[in-house]
């Protein structure tokens, strides 16, 4: 039988599987995939992605079994920081295109039934937004808007010094001196982005107006920037605390100089989470639709994030965002995979929430350098083979690879190297522009890892993909919420089997060779099993048969789904 044949039977069996799992929301089972705008599809050859280049490209996400996707910030900007330092929240920037444009984005993915979600970046605007503007010059309600102050006398020196040893996430210290104000403003990323004052209601009020606007035009919900870095801790005379050293890095200009209690994870944020749950449960109610969800982004402990979820009484974020995965390295084992997901798991289970998984994102590295190229298809079966929502940054499903880049007047940030154009076909800038340049390089290895190129080899990295999110879909895996249906283990230092059944007549066995070794597994299971998927290293084909109480061999760096079905 062949592969395409049976995929054509799993769609059928998900059909059929669908009735018996409708308390399952959308973004509970949602295949996710992060769209970084200026690299996604050029539409007008000026060598930098667009929303018209988007709306092109939603069928792909459609095809590969996408059902939603959130964009990287497409709101006016001075690209500062590429797009995290907005100059005004209800404007889409001409280099993305117009609010037409957008709204037309909205039309072609409602058709597709494909699902929108916007970045917010509450914590700071730029300084060259209206509302910095207004608060530099101390107008009316806008005073306070943002975070000043007269900054410290030094006793000995009788100089001026910033209000606290704070140091931002990019570098230097978080405090700037503003000639006009005559007063030093908090910001917590660059001297662009100014901290907004979320003690101020009139901020939050103006950041409710902003999700409203957004949600009027149609998006399906939020991913929300740098929550933890909302609030800042402040001492009631209005100063504020130095923080002490960290202890594991000497660089007094470095982030990691210092350990953040005052600067992260306030207490204040999770009551803000709630408050904008608030909002849109409030919104559907009055609107109708989908539930609206909200994503976080917060490099935080589990035992935070669990309140984000909600406290019994409030309901706040349905997806914190896990980047446990993301800490996993080249020399990771089996084992190491199983405790990144045990850390995150056991708290879904004993809160009842539901898990999500990223892999990769614009601010770390592509799977392929961080672990091997011949880890990607591995990583990739791992987030869609485990239950709840899956996080895919866009490449990644075809396997792309960091770039070398070099500083140019466009851009100089250490991050360009997972930011490069979207790889479509071995032609011209790889199908991502018709321009003669583009803002960041072409991929050198784009002629053989391309969407045009993966449809057509059987095991490449894009055919794996999409059959794992066919399967994903499927009643096996839908069952998630408790330990029933679903289960993880190392059954060697390098082997990885997650099980997914719905505990009737059908269970997949997910197996997972994260080491250079072959692997030989005797008795897993007192059945016959079908393989289903395979990766580029197997030496099986999908329909073979394997008993499982006899051995199995896993090839080194191979991935397989078996089936077995009643
Ligand atoms: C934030 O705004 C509130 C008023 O709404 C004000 O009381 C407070 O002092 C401001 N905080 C800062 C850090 O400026
Ligand atoms: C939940 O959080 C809200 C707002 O922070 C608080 O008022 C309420 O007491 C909390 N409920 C529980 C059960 O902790
Ligand atoms: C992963 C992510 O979105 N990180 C962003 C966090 O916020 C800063 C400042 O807004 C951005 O520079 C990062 O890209
Ligand atoms: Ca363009
Ligand atoms: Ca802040």
């Amino acid at each position: 039988m062949s592969a395409r044949l049976l995929l054509g039977l799993l769609a059928a069996l998900v059909v059929g599987g669908a009735a018996a799992s409708t308390d399952i929301d959308w973004w509970e089972n949602a295949a996710l995939y992060q769209i970084y705008p200026r690299s996604f599809q050029d539409s007008d050859g000026d060598g930098v992605g667009d929303l018209k280049g988007i709306t092109q490209r939603l069928s792909y996400l459609k095809e590969i079994g996408i059902t939603a996707t959130w964009l990287s910030p497409i709101f006016k900007s001075p690209m500062s920081d590429f797009g995290y330092d907005i100059s005004d929240f209800k404007e889409i920037d001409e280099i993305f295109g117009t609010m037409a444009d957008f709204d037309a984005m909205m039309v072609e993915a409602k058709a597709l039934g494909l699902k929108i979600i916007l970045d917010f970046v509450p914590n700071h605007s730029s300084d060259e937004c209206e509302w910095f503007q207004k608060s530099v010059n101390r107008e009316d309600g806008y005073d306070d808007f943002y975070v000043w102050h007269d900054g410290k006398l030094n006793a000995e020196t009788g100089e001026r010094e910033p209000p606290s040893n704070w140091v931002s996430v990019f570098g230097g210290s978080q405090w700037t001196w503003h000639e006009t104000r005559q007063q030093y403003f908090l910001h917590q990323f660059q001297v662009k982005q100014p901290d907004l004052n979320f003690s101020n209601p009139m901020v939050r009020e103006h950041m409710l107006d902003v999700l409203g606007f957004w949600l009027d035009r149609g998006v399906d919900g939020f991913r929300i920037d740098a929550v933890p870095h909302i609030y800042e801790h402040r001492n009631a005379d209005g100063s504020y605390r130095d923080e002490p050293l960290s202890g594991w890095n000497s660089d007094p200009n470095s982030y990691d100089y210092l350990d953040h209690i005052y600067t992260k994870d306030q207490p204040e944020t999770v009551e803000l989470m709630y408050e904008w749950r608030d909002y849109l449960l409030k919104y559907q109610q009055e609107h109708g639709g989908p539930t609206r969800v909200l994503l976080a982004e917060a490099y935080s402990p589990v035992e935070t994030l669990a309140a984000y979820f909600g406290n019994g009484t409030r309901l706040g974020t349905q997806l914190p965002m896990n980047f446990q995965l993301m800490y996993l390295s080249g020399y990771s084992t089996a084992r190491e995979v199983v405790g990144s997901i045990d850390y995150w798991m056991e708290t879904m289970w004993t809160q009842h929430q539901t898990a999500n998984w990223v892999v990769g994102n614009h601010d770390t590295q592509r799977v392929a350098n961080r672990m091997g190229a011949h880890k990607v298809d591995l990583l990739n079966v791992i987030v869609n083979a485990l239950p709840g929502a899956s996080v895919t940054y866009y490449g990644e499903e075809i396997g792309m690879s960091n770039v070398e880049t070099e500083c140019t007047e466009i851009s100089c940030d250490d991050r360009d190297g997972e930011r490069t154009p979207m790889q479509w076909a071995p032609v011209s800038n790889a199908g991502f522009s018709t321009g003669p340049s583009t803002w960041l390089p072409v991929s050198p290895d784009f002629e053989r890892y391309n969407v045009q190129t993966e449809r057509g080899v059987a095991r490449s990295s894009l055919q794996v993909f999409k059959g794992l999110q066919q399967l994903k879909q499927s009643s096996a895996f839908l069952s998630f919420k408790k330990k029933n249906g679903f289960s993880y283990e190392a059954i060697t230092e390098q082997v990885l089997q997650i099980v997914r059944t719905n505990n009737l007549n059908e269970e997949y066995r997910i197996l997972v060779n994260m080491g250079n070794g072959i692997e030989i597994i005797d008795g897993l299971a007192d059945k016959v099993f079908e393989y289903i998927l395979v990766t580029a290293y197997s030496l099986h084909r999908p329909g073979e048969m394997i008993d499982l109480s006899r051995r199995l061999l896993l090839m080194p760096y191979e991935a397989i789904v078996l089936r077995w079905l009643a």
